[in-house]
């Protein structure tokens, strides 16, 4: 059996308490790989290697930083059909979606940042005759990074990326039920000649070594993308230690389809076949991902037609069949809470309009954990199913009559990740925009992604933002020095 290790100062390596844990195939329920569940011990390895490489990375000229994080992005590029197949394995995802989604997406990733290093500059606030200052952006040091499951090396690349680019050194804990990318990564790390220290990857659960690195005190940092209920966890440990952190939570987004949108046949078609995408792409596991759809009672009845007519043709089956749209959930028990939800929408008064079952395929994926695009008509905006994050392929759709009655309903849940308002008005649109509680606002459009913008969440959806600036501003430290003429 494969066993996963640790990259600690440059070197694959076993936990010290030789401990692992099962990594599944979510496609066919077996146990295929060995995960590390390292610990502290682990962790001070890691955090000795990372203070000692720290000095150096962060006084590294710029431009030689941003070169190897280049070859790091190149060398991703090169590996990108080893690292979908790897994320299809790991995830359940289909392939065709893991080469499209996350590996494109982790190289452009670190390429983003590799080219920020180079561009990230200082102020200067003159103060006339009497003097100057000038704010300085040191790294941080030492910075912790904790990515979940459902992009893997997407999101792992998101977090480490700015943190390097800017100076730090970074201990890295990919999510435990999917560290396979991660652990070609490493490899990929010493392949293009990465100093020793600079990047550690630690594996293992997050009890065991997640919460002790959010607890170590000379982690100054931590960026943490994941459950609301972690993020909660983890801000209480960080706040009263006075650590910076960023938290990217869970996601519960509204997409508003007004009738002037799909006034025409061709309009419909297109639309219908973007919130489809919008509700189901990676199995509706992604924080972004449209779950509540308000449709405008003129149109409700040809949008509810066409969207169950499409959600209906999506393909499900083994994740690394090329023609496969509709892998597996990530886990059983995740397969089982998603379940539970449809199961509940029933108790609660819904309609399933498509899908609400368990599949089962034949052969080699007969085990897996697959579920059925789910659409579901008929509930209230203030049930449980419309309240509460589900993150799989489960999605209801409502009518609504006005533009207020339908702005009070996208707004009236605890979180305020993303949204997506399909409209030809341009007024209502930048009405809308303006009172939206939500981080992200899509107009006419969804996951159309600039790296150099904000990213984030209002409400329980987190607390910070990630990409661009916002990133390079994250891991570093503001120091003013004024100058007295
Ligand atoms: O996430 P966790 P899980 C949501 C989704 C899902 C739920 C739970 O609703 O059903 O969260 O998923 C590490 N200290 N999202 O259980 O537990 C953990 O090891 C430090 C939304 O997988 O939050 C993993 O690396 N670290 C989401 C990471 O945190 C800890 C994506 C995320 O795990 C820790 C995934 C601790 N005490 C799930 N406990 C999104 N926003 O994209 C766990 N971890």
């Amino acid at each position: 059996m494969k066993k996963i290790q640790n990259y600690i100062n440059g070197e694959l390596i076993a936990p010290k308490n030789n401990h692992y844990i099962d990594n599944y195939e979510p496609a066919t329920g077996q146990v295929y790989s060995l995960i590390p569940e390292s610990d502290k011990d682990d962790l001070e390895h890691a955090v000795q290697s990372a203070d000692k490489a720290q000095y150096d990375w962060a006084d590294m000229p710029s431009e030689d930083r941003s070169m190897l994080l280049m070859k790091l992005a190149d060398a991703i590029e090169k590996a990108s059909e080893e690292l979908a197949k790897a994320e299809a394995i790991d995830n359940g995802k289909p392939i065709s979606f893991a080469r499209a989604v996350d590996c494109y997406r982790s190289a452009a990733n670190i390429r983003f940042f590799a080219n920020a290093a180079t561009q990230y500059s200082s102020e200067c606030h003159d103060m006339g005759n009497v003097g100057v200052n000038y704010t300085l952006r040191q790294p941080i040091g030492l910075v912790g990074c904790i990515s979940p499951w459902n992009l893997p090396l997407y999101l792992f690349t998101w977090k480490i990326a700015p943190a390097l680019a800017s100076g730090n050194c970074v201990i890295a804990k990919p999510s435990e039920i999917t560290p396979m990318s991660a652990y070609i990564f490493s490899r990929l790390c010493i392949e293009v000649g990465m100093p020793k220290g600079v990047i550690n990857i630690l594996h293992g659960s997050g009890p065991s070594i997640g919460a002790p690195l959010v607890e170590h005190d000379k982690i100054k940092a931590i960026s943490f993308t994941g459950g609301s209920s972690t993020g909660k966890a983890i801000a209480s440990v960080i706040a009263p230690k006075l650590k910076k952190y960023s938290l990217e939570l869970g996601g519960k987004n509204p997409t508003l389809v007004f009738a002037d949108s799909c006034s025409t046949e061709e309009d419909l078609q297109s639309i219908v076949s973007e919130v489809v995408r919008s509700a189901f792409s990676n199995q509706g596991q992604i924080c972004l991902c449209g779950s509540r759809i308000y449709i405008e009672k003129a149109k409700y009845n040809d949008f509810k037609k066409l969207f169950v007519e499409k959600v209906e043709q999506l393909l499900i089956g083994d994740p690394l069949e090329e023609s496969t749209q509709h892998g597996a959930l990530v886990s059983k028990q995740h397969r089982d809470k998603v379940y539970s939800y449809i199961e509940l929408a029933k108790k609660e008064g819904g309609t399933i309009l498509c899908g609400g079952n368990k599949v089962k395929l034949e052969g080699r994926c007969s085990q897996g954990y697959f579920i059925e695009p789910t659409v579901i008509e008929g509930l209230s905006s203030e049930c449980r199913v419309n309240q509460e994050e589900i993150f799989g392929p489960v999605c209801t759709i409502q009518p609504f009559d006005t533009e207020n009655e339908v702005l009070q309903k996208a707004n009236g849940t605890e979180y305020g990740l993303a949204t997506s308002v399909w409209s030809k008005d341009i007024s209502r649109c930048h009405r809308l925009s303006t009172k939206l509680d939500f981080g992200i606002v899509w107009i006419n459009s969804w996951l159309l992604r600039d790296l150099r913008t904000p990213f984030g969440g209002m409400k329980s959806s987190g607390m910070g933002r990630e990409g661009g600036l916002e990133a390079m501003r994250f891991f570093t430290e503001p120091k003013n020095v004024c100058i007295k003429y």
